[in-house]
């Protein structure tokens, strides 16, 4: 007592502040390894954006690369405050700053620091874009500034980025500026309608309307509004269509929302800024790299089929293929593991170190060695280990895996049968177990879960095969052909290939008998004889459902089984079909949603299968 009366009597007497905040305080400023310049970069309508340059201190002749965002350039140029380059940049771009590139993420017009007006995936000038500015421009107009207003560098750019990242990639392949040297679109947004992202085979992924109200609501960084409830399953199935859910929270005052909804079909909206076609009828000369995860849960479409497109073009020799072990943009982090798989290294950084780098190297860093990657590199998910193919596919011959009585599954049709349920929208097949909240943190692995637990849901078949006593291997894209009847008019079908592993699992017990899923896909019945004109399904009668399912590259192993699972619903990640026909689903009532019961017919000529890219174990890869 008496110290502390000794202590406030001395500093009262003395006025020395009793306070622990200095009048200023600044770090000694430590030397960044970088400059760092944030410039306004004029675009031909006069519209400045928002560019970031990160200079690796005292280059000169340095490659430019380039990735144009509406996700913050300032904050993708900020991993963690740093005097490091290497630590201010994302784990993906570490190849490049080691290798001395000069990194430039620019914020799309309309976002963040840009200035003008935002369009979601701002369609090339034309019917859907009235204005004379596009990403294709706008990628022009910038690489032009850049090269002209980079002292540092050495006159030659490179695109990459990853998802909207990948889409502004393509647009700019679309009319490349000339110091546009190669380019790597990474899970890019090709097509919202036929499998990036918005839909699948016409049924909308519930899963990203949140984005729409976070991305389109605010300029910068935005939030969806809350849902009321921790269980996503719930929360959607009790609102009901997608419209519901969209006029309870408000979207109907947003474009997009308004402009996507009036657009159920695969109509001139989709199909005129479908960018594997346009850029298939458009190609360049850009050396160009298309990756995507083969378990990528938001944009499973664009890369392979852009690839695909111009493959049948004179330019087929400038484009290839990468696709890793990866869930959605997974080539830019650590590639070991992912959910409950886990793989021969890290795979992300083994692709970005072995082919992105030299590949952008060849073409962007005077006097680097060419650089050719493989026609296909794609992981082998069934033997661990990466296949170089030096021709896409590597067969073009399907053998049909046909659906039979008893569950079974085999290389023969057999006698014909059917196996029935009744589908439910009122108790949908979860996309994952519930709770299901798309925040908790399994979106990135939904598509390689645990099939057991759906399995045994009676509105869920399986067929499965013997345990293997070969291996079987598949490189492609298999079909699903699906023959069926509905007491309903409309239906979807979800057709998933699984790989069942062996009862006992010495080394991963837990894995014994995991039903993982190596290509799963969705396809709503209305659409099967045309996209864009969606007709009733004739109630009671066979109809065939067939659809392309998401590229593999696997072994089945001995003791392994292939499994196929065949449900009408997956939910909350895709809106649930009433099974009763109406104009657009994204306004259907309540009333509208009836129980099915669905029939799949197998054997005889309408053999349910799904035609799988089988190829010999022994096929070429380098
Ligand atoms: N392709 C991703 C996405 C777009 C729109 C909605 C949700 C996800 C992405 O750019 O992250």
């Amino acid at each position: 007592l008496l110290a502390a009366t000794t202590l406030a009597t001395a500093s009262h007497a003395q006025q020395i502040p009793f306070n622990d905040i200095p009048p200023n305080f600044t770090a000694p400023n430590q030397a960044n390894d970088y400059v760092r310049r944030e410039v306004m970069v004029p675009m031909r309508d006069g519209t400045k954006l928002f560019t970031v340059v990160m200079i690796p201190k005292g280059v000169r002749n340095a490659p430019i690369l380039l990735t144009r965002t509406p996700y913050n350039a300032a904050g993708r140029t900020r991993r963690i405050g740093s005097t490091k380059m290497v630590s201010m940049l994302s784990e993906g771009d570490e190849v490049f700053v080691k290798a001395g590139y000069i990194r430039v993420f620019q914020d799309i017009r309309g976002k963040y620091g840009s200035e003008g007006d935002y369009v979601v995936t701002r369609p090339p000038v034309g019917p859907l874009n009235p204005t004379e500015v596009d990403h294709t421009t706008d990628a022009w107009d910038t690489i032009d500034w850049l090269v002209k207003n980079t002292p540092e560098s050495n006159g030659k750019v490179g695109m990459l980025g990853s998802s909207y990242e990948g889409f502004t990639v393509v647009m700019a392949l679309l009319n490349p500026h000339p110091a546009l040297k190669v380019a790597a679109p990474e899970s890019p947004m090709v097509d919202g309608w036929m499998g990036d992202d918005w839909f699948h085979h016409g049924a909308f992924r519930l899963a990203n309307i949140g984005w729409i109200a976070s991305q389109t609501g605010y300029k910068g960084a935005g939030k969806s509004p809350p849902s009321g409830g921790y269980d996503d399953y719930e929360t959607f199935r009790r609102v009901g269509s997608a419209g519901d859910w969209a006029k309870q929270f408000g979207y109907d005052q947003l474009p997009f929302w308004n402009r996507m909804a009036a657009h159920p079909a695969y109509d001139a909206f989709w199909q005129g800024q479908a960018l594997d076609k346009l850029l298939a009828k458009n190609p360049s000369n850009v050396p160009t790299l298309w990756e995507q995860g083969l378990w990528d849960q938001e944009d499973m479409y664009g890369a392979i089929h852009a690839f695909e497109e111009l493959q049948k073009t004179p330019q087929a020799n400038s484009n290839f293929l990468l696709m890793g072990p990866w869930r959605h943009s997974g080539f830019n982090y650590n590639g070991s593991s992912l959910g409950v798989l886990n793989f021969e290294g890290d795979t992300a950084l083994q692709a970005r170190r072995d082919v992105l780098l030299p590949f952008f190297n060849a073409y962007l860093k005077d006097g680097s060695p060419a650089f050719t990657p493989p026609k296909a590199m794609l992981y082998n998910t069934g033997e661990n280990r990466w296949d170089r193919y030096e021709q896409w596919p590597l067969t073009s011959k399907l053998t049909p895996i046909y659906l039979q009585a008893g569950s079974s599954l085999g290389f023969a049709p057999a006698g014909r049968g059917e196996d029935s349920y009744v589908s439910d929208p009122d108790k949908p097949v979860p996309h994952l177990p519930r709770p299901v909240n798309f925040g908790d943190g399994r979106w990135k692995t939904y598509l390689l879960w645990d099939q057991r637990f759906v399995d045994g849901r009676p509105d869920v078949l399986t067929y499965s095969t013997p345990v293997l006593d070969r291996p079987v291997r598949v490189t492609g894209a298999p079909i699903a052909d699906i023959f069926a009847k509905t007491t309903g008019t409309d239906g979807d079908f979800v057709v998933k290939v699984i790989d069942v592993y062996p009862d006992e699992m010495a080394n991963t017990p837990e894995m014994g008998g995991y039903q993982l899923p190596i290509s799963m896909d969705i396809f709503r019945g209305r659409y099967r004889n045309s996209f864009a004109n969606p007709t009733p399904i004739p109630a009671n009668k066979v109809q065939e459902y067939k659809f392309r399912l998401p590229a593999v590259n696997h072994v089945f192993q001995p003791g392994h089984r292939i499994m196929i699972q065949i449900q009408s619903s997956q939910f909350p990640v895709y809106d649930r079909n009433p099974q009763k026909y109406v104009p657009n689903i994204f306004f259907a009532k309540k009333a509208d949603y009836q129980k099915a019961t669905v029939s799949i017919v197998h054997g005889g000529a309408q053999s349910s299968s799904v035609m799988l890219p089988v190829v010999p174990l022994d096929s070429p890869t380098k």
